[in-house]
């Protein structure tokens, strides 16, 4: 009998740039769940990689065996034999892509295989900048290396920019960067994950803090990302096409149906709630049906997931 047609995979965006620069902040901030490990100092994590679906963790070998763990040994895997630590979470965004939150890649201690290797497995990435010292030459050389076909669905977060005081040099810091780096990414957001953490039911803040705008240009990519990875199961024949769900709502009668909106990405909370950590707290809305129609630079196709 033949194998069960496997669902497509999902597109995994994969978060990167140097040292404490809010890759597991934002990982947070995305996954609303809070369970994203940050200020990890003593020892670097590997790839630590979300799915959708429930399921203790489990560690990816550099031999290829997995290893069940429980959720509290995550902190102690080791990066050095190690691939990812894949985790499941049942939480809204993670029906939509996969999460990879990668090591921060400017360690004078860490191979860059760690985040090489992990990086095929990614269909795009958003790339954390400190604002302060966006977009150092480090950064510029890192990310050079990496596979050019990323580029058009890859954004260039620059994080901490509460840090950033006054109007003037905020707009000599993001003239600089979109000079610099602009051509490299599909889009440059300057963003206070903190602040964007906090807003709660403050529809003003969310959006001031920048979230507002990045969430959507980032709905837009996985969008995009989905409608190409639906084009190439369509050529390829009759293989099992991955239903896309409107969040919080019943499945589209036509399994392979996109949804006209993406939203809510969190439960609206009752008034005067205290936001808890880690929640987006905005209804985001991204029209699925008419993603930017830009297509990747390159065609190479990233290895078949292992889930
Ligand atoms: N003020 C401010 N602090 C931030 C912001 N983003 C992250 N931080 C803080 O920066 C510190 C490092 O954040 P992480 O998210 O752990 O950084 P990381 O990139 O995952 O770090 P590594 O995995 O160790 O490379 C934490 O204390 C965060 O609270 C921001 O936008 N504003
Ligand atoms: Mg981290």
């Amino acid at each position: 009998m033949p194998d069960a047609p496997r669902p497509a995979p999902k597109p995994v965006i994969a978060l990167m740039g140097e040292f404490s620069a809010g890759k597991s902040t934002l990982a947070n901030l995305l996954i609303c769940e809070g369970r994203s490990p940050t200020q990890v100092t003593a020892t670097q994590l590997p790839p630590v990689w979300y799915s959708y679906g429930s399921g203790d963790p489990y560690v990816m070998g550099l031999d290829g065996n997995r290893t069940q763990i429980t959720e509290a040994q995550i902190a102690d895997v080791s990066i050095d034999a190690t691939s990812y630590i894949k985790v499941y979470l049942e939480t809204d965004i993670l029906e939509l892509f996969d999460i990879m939150d990668m090591p921060g890649n400017s360690d004078p201690n860490m191979s860059p295989e760690v985040w090489q290797r992990a990086i095929h497995y990614a269909d795009g990435v958003i790339w954390c900048s400190h604002a302060t010292q966006a977009w150092r030459q480090s950064e510029a050389g890192a990310w050079e290396e990496l596979p050019e076909r990323l580029r058009d669905w890859s954004l260039l977060l620059l994080t901490r920019w509460d840090k950033i005081l006054s109007e003037r040099d905020r707009a000599r810091v993001l003239a600089r960067v979109q000079k610099e780096a602009g051509p490299l990414f599909r889009e440059v957001f300057p963003i206070s994950l903190i602040e964007a953490l906090g807003s709660g039911d403050d529809r003003d803040r969310w959006i001031a803090s920048g979230a507002e705008a990045f969430v959507t240009a980032l709905l837009d990519i996985v969008m995009s990302l989905d409608g190409q990875a639906r084009a190439q199961n369509a050529a390829a024949g009759p293989v099992a096409r991955r239903p896309v769900y409107k969040l919080n709502q019943e499945a589209p009668e036509a399994p392979d149906a996109l949804p006209e909106t993406v939203a809510p990405l969190a439960a609206p909370q009752p008034a005067g709630a205290a936001p808890a950590a880690g929640v987006i707290p905005r209804r985001v809305e991204a029209k699925a049906d008419s993603p930017r129609p830009r297509p990747p630079r390159g065609t190479t196709p990233r290895p078949p997931s292992p889930t």
